[in-house]
C-alpha cells in the first residue's frame, strides 16, 4: 500500500513521475518526497518554489525546505538558503544528522557547499518581472504580498513508512531573514509512520500559531479521521486567530493516515491538491469550503489547461 498527496496544482506531473516508482518498489518515502520536491523545483513556471520563486524585498531569492521521517522522527530544515539549486535535498542531507540538522543563511549554503549540492542563481528573469511589477504597484510601501503557491508532500510507502516535506520561496517581498511555516517542524509539516502526516500551505506567521501539522497528527492519534482532523485543526486556528486577532491569513493544509487515505482543509476558495495511491492515479481535486465545512471535487480537464497556460503566459513589465 502507498499513497502521496501534495499541495497545489502544481505537484501533479511530479506526482504522477514519481508514482510510477513507489509503484514499482523502486523507490521509498524518502526519495519519493525529495524527487517530486526537486522536480517542482526545477520548473521555472512555479513562483514560489525553487528556481523562479518570487525574491525577498531587496530582490533576493531565499528558500526554506524541510523533511522528516515519521519512522524515527529525524527532520532537517533550511531556511533563507540562496544560490542553491534543490534546497530539498540540502534539508534531506540534514534529516541525517541527529545534531544541527536545522541551518539558516550562510550556515546552510557551507554545509550545501561541503556536501556538494548543485549551486545556481536562482532570479529567474521571469521571477524579476514579477518583482518590478510589483514594485510599480506599490509605488509608496512595499507590503508583502500574500498568494502563495508552496510545495508540500506527504508520502506513504510499501513499508508503512511515512514522510511529510516542503519548499518554499515564502512570501513574495518578504523580508531579508524572514522565515514561514514551511521550515519549521509541526508548523509546515509533521509525520509519523504509526499515524500519518500533514503539510501546510499559507500565510507561515498564521500557521506557525497553531502548530497545525502536529496538530493533525495529534488528532488523528486521538483516533479521528483524516479528514476530520484537518477540519478540527484548521478550523479551530482560523475561529482562534478571528476571535483574538481579528483576522486570519490564508491557511490550507492536506494530510494522509498510515492507511493512505488522504484528507484536506482550507479557509480559501482556491486551494487545490493532488493525490495518487496503489488504489487510484494522480488527480487534482479542487477545494471548496462552505460553513467551516471542507468539499472537494476533480479538477476538469478545462481547469487544467487553463492553469498552465495561465502559469506560462508571456509576461511583460
Ligand atoms: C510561508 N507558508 O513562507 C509559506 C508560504 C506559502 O505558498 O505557503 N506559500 O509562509
Amino acid at each position: 500500500m502507498w499513497a502521496i498527496i501534495g499541495t497545489w496544482r502544481m505537484s501533479y506531473e511530479a506526482i504522477q513521475n514519481v508514482s510510477k516508482k513507489l509503484k514499482n518498489n523502486e523507490i521509498g518515502a524518502d526519495e519519493a518526497a525529495v524527487l517530486a520536491i526537486a522536480e517542482i523545483e526545477d520548473f521555472p513556471y512555479f513562483k514560489s518554489v525553487g528556481y523562479g520563486g518570487l525574491p525577498n524585498e531587496e530582490m533576493v531569492v531565499e528558500l526554506d525546505a524541510a523533511f522528516m521521517n515519521g519512522n524515527d522522527y529525524s527532520f532537517g530544515a533550511v531556511m533563507a538558503i540562496k544560490d542553491y539549486k534543490n534546497p530539498i535535498k540540502v534539508a534531506y542531507e540534514l534529516s541525517k544528522q541527529y545534531t544541527n540538522c536545522v541551518l539558516v543563511g550562510e550556515g546552510a549554503e557551507k554545509f550545501a557547499h561541503k556536501n556538494g549540492f548543485e549551486r545556481k542563481n536562482m532570479l529567474s528573469d521571469r521571477a524579476i518581472i514579477h518583482y518590478k511589477k510589483r514594485v510599480k504597484e506599490m509605488e509608496t510601501e512595499l507590503k508583502p504580498y500574500i498568494g502563495h503557491d508552496t510545495v508540500g508532500m506527504c508520502v506513504l510507502d510499501n513499508n508503512q513508512k511515512i514522510v511529510s516535506a516542503t519548499s518554499t520561496s515564502g512570501l513574495f517581498m518578504k523580508k531579508s531573514g524572514r522565515v514561514g511555516d514551511s521550515a519549521i517542524i509541526g508548523s509546515g509539516f509533521y509525520a509519523d509512520s504509526e499515524v500519518g502526516a500533514c503539510t501546510a500551505t499559507g500565510l507561515g506567521e498564521d500557521l506557525m500559531k497553531g502548530c497545525i501539522s502536529y496538530e493533525v497528527v495529534s488528532l488523528m492519534r486521538q483516533g479521528k479521521t483524516v479528514q476530520e482532523s484537518c477540519e478540527i485543526a484548521l478550523n479551530k486556528l482560523n475561529d482562534k486567530l478571528l476571535e483574538k486577532a481579528k483576522k486570519v491569513g490564508d491557511l490550507s493544509i492536506v494530510a494522509i493516515d498510515k492507511n493512505g487515505n488522504f484528507g484536506c482543509a482550507t479557509n480559501i476558495d482556491n486551494f487545490s491538491f493532488v493525490y495518487a495511491s496503489d488504489k487510484e492515479e494522480a488527480k487534482v481535486y479542487l477545494v471548496e469550503k462552505e460553513n467551516n465545512k471542507t468539499t472537494f471535487k476533480l479538477a476538469s480537464q478545462e481547469w487544467l489547461d487553463d492553469y498552465l497556460k495561465t502559469r506560462m503566459a508571456k509576461l511583460e513589465l
